[in-house]
């Protein structure tokens, strides 16, 4: 017989499950923080009372739109795109743009609604929302991607402003992506406004924007590992991806004397036994963002790097202190994790969304292994977003420390509130616990003083 409690999460699930039929990254995004806070709210019955989980776990508003777009032989595509508008209750829709063939509506849901608290930690004023597109950017010429970028944003200007809606990156969203919706933004309203982020620094952008994923999750790290009496010195860390977040968390292991032991794409990864120098990593993002190849060129050009082919980065040989994903979600399992706890790991930051599956999740916490959910760790990205939009309003642009400052007390601040809302007795830190309870308890308690909106 199950408790009480979990007789009410399970049947909160099936009621959300029977309304959002197949949507399982959606569904999996929702329990883990129904599981947290339905037993808070047992405790502080008003938001029971409001009725706030069952109120947020609706999207504010869904845009789903047709994308025709013409290619380089003159053949007529089509594309689906989509903006989830999930909560304004701390601010106008703010979140990433994804542009990847596995995009779809539970993806962008999930995304969505992981957004909403994620925000809330960053302390800054910005609701949740996700958008994108099932359009796959690789092998596409940059006309094409500015032909498809163009015709989005017919569509979708009309959804958003720098009052409603402020989008940004994502995977297969950068800078080329962003330049290219801004035009067309610019050109449609015909105003010159912060309506996206992650903008170039010539026309709006804001220094630290494109490292404040990846540094952010390591300055979020490095609280962790105090709390463990430990710093990063000399220690293995695993990283997947070589996109945008992955290439700034390495740049700053390697700063602060760490070993990045592997990075990886979706066809392989590479694993470098003495840590990557900055001379692989340079190379890496040239590769990766001029060159849009692949990671299997890094073995090719380095004789010290080792590549593996259609192999995860968690089947790494030797061992490994901290891992940090940075590619997708659900890119490591509780198979993965079981063999990343026999290499030794004890620190587990999510640089990515939702990375980690519940049952690795649940494995890493039992083994007693520090793990940080994306909510919390990869707040840095959004955060740095919430302070590009303060300059462009205040029509200015502040200098690289004083950013890079603010990310640093953002990311502390974070991981304060992981701290206050998820230790226990023991003095052990819950940080999915303490991520969830302190976003949800600022949304919620907004979601009360603005009545039933
Ligand atoms: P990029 O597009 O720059 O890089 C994505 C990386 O992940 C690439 O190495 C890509 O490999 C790999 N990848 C993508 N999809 C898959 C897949 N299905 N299987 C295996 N590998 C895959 O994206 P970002 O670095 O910006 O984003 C990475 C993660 O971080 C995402 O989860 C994103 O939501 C999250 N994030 C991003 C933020 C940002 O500011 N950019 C902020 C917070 C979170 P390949 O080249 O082979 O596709
Ligand atoms: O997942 C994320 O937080 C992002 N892709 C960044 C969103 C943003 O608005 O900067």
């Amino acid at each position: 017989m199950s408790n009480p409690i979990e007789s009410e999460i399970n049947a909160f699930m099936d009621e959300v499950k029977a309304k959002n039929p197949n949507e399982t990254e959606f569904l999996q995004s929702v329990r883990e923080v129904a599981e947290i806070t339905i037993p808070y709210m047992e405790e502080h019955p008003r938001y029971k009372e409001a009725n706030i989980l069952h109120r947020l776990v609706e999207p504010e508003r869904v845009i789903m739109f047709r994308v025709p777009w013409v290619d380089r032989t003159g053949r007529i595509q089509v594309n689906r795109g989509y903006r989830v508008q999930f909560s304004s209750a701390i601010g106008p829709y703010k979140g990433g743009l994804r542009f990847h063939p596995s995009v779809n509506l539970s993806i962008l849901k999930f995304l969505g609604f992981e957004q909403i608290f994620k925000n809330a930690l960053t302390t800054l004023p910005l609701g949740g929302a996700k958008g994108g597109s099932d359009f796959d950017p690789k092998g596409k010429s940059d006309r094409e991607v500015m032909k498809f970028c163009q015709s989005f944003m017919t569509e979708l200007h009309r959804h958003i402003s720098k009052y409603t809606d402020i989008p940004a990156g994502d995977i297969g969203v950068g800078k080329r992506e962003i330049g290219y919706l801004f035009g067309q933004y610019k050109r449609l309203e015909n105003e010159f406004t912060g309506v996206l982020t992650g903008k170039d620094l010539n026309w709006g952008g804001s220094l630290i924007r494109p490292e404040a994923t990846g540094y952010g999750a390591v300055y979020f790290m490095v609280e962790m590992l105090k709390t463990a009496k430990d710093d990063f010195k000399g220690k293995r860390v695993a990283v997947s991806g070589s996109g945008n977040v992955a290439q700034f968390t390495t740049e700053k292991i390697i700063e602060l004397k760490g070993k990045v032991i592997t990075v990886s794409d979706s066809s392989g990864y590479i694993y470098a036994e003495d840590g990557l120098t900055t001379d692989h990593l340079k190379f890496m993002m040239e590769l990766k963002n001029q060159d849009r190849g692949r990671v299997s060129e890094m073995a090719e050009k380095f004789s010290g790097l080792v590549y593996y082919e259609d192999e995860p980065a968690w089947n790494l040989p030797g061992e490994v202190d901290v891992v940090i994903p940075c590619a997708t979600q659900n890119e490591l399992g509780e198979e993965d994790a079981r063999k990343l706890v026999e290499k030794g790991v004890r620190f587990v930051g999510e640089g990515a969304n939702m990375p980690c599956t519940t049952e690795a999740v649940h494995l890493f916490q039992k083994k007693k292994v520090l793990f940080g959910p994306g909510k919390a760790v990869n707040a840095g990205g959004v955060a740095a977003s919430g302070l590009e939009m303060a300059q462009n309003a205040l029509r200015l642009r502040w200098e690289r420390e004083k950013v890079d400052e603010k990310l640093l007390y953002i990311m502390r601040n974070i991981h304060a509130q992981c701290v206050r809302y998820g230790e226990n007795k023991h003095g052990e830190i819950d940080y999915v616990k303490g991520a969830n309870l302190a976003g949800f308890i600022k949304v919620a308690d907004a979601m009360i003083d603005q009545g039933a909106v």
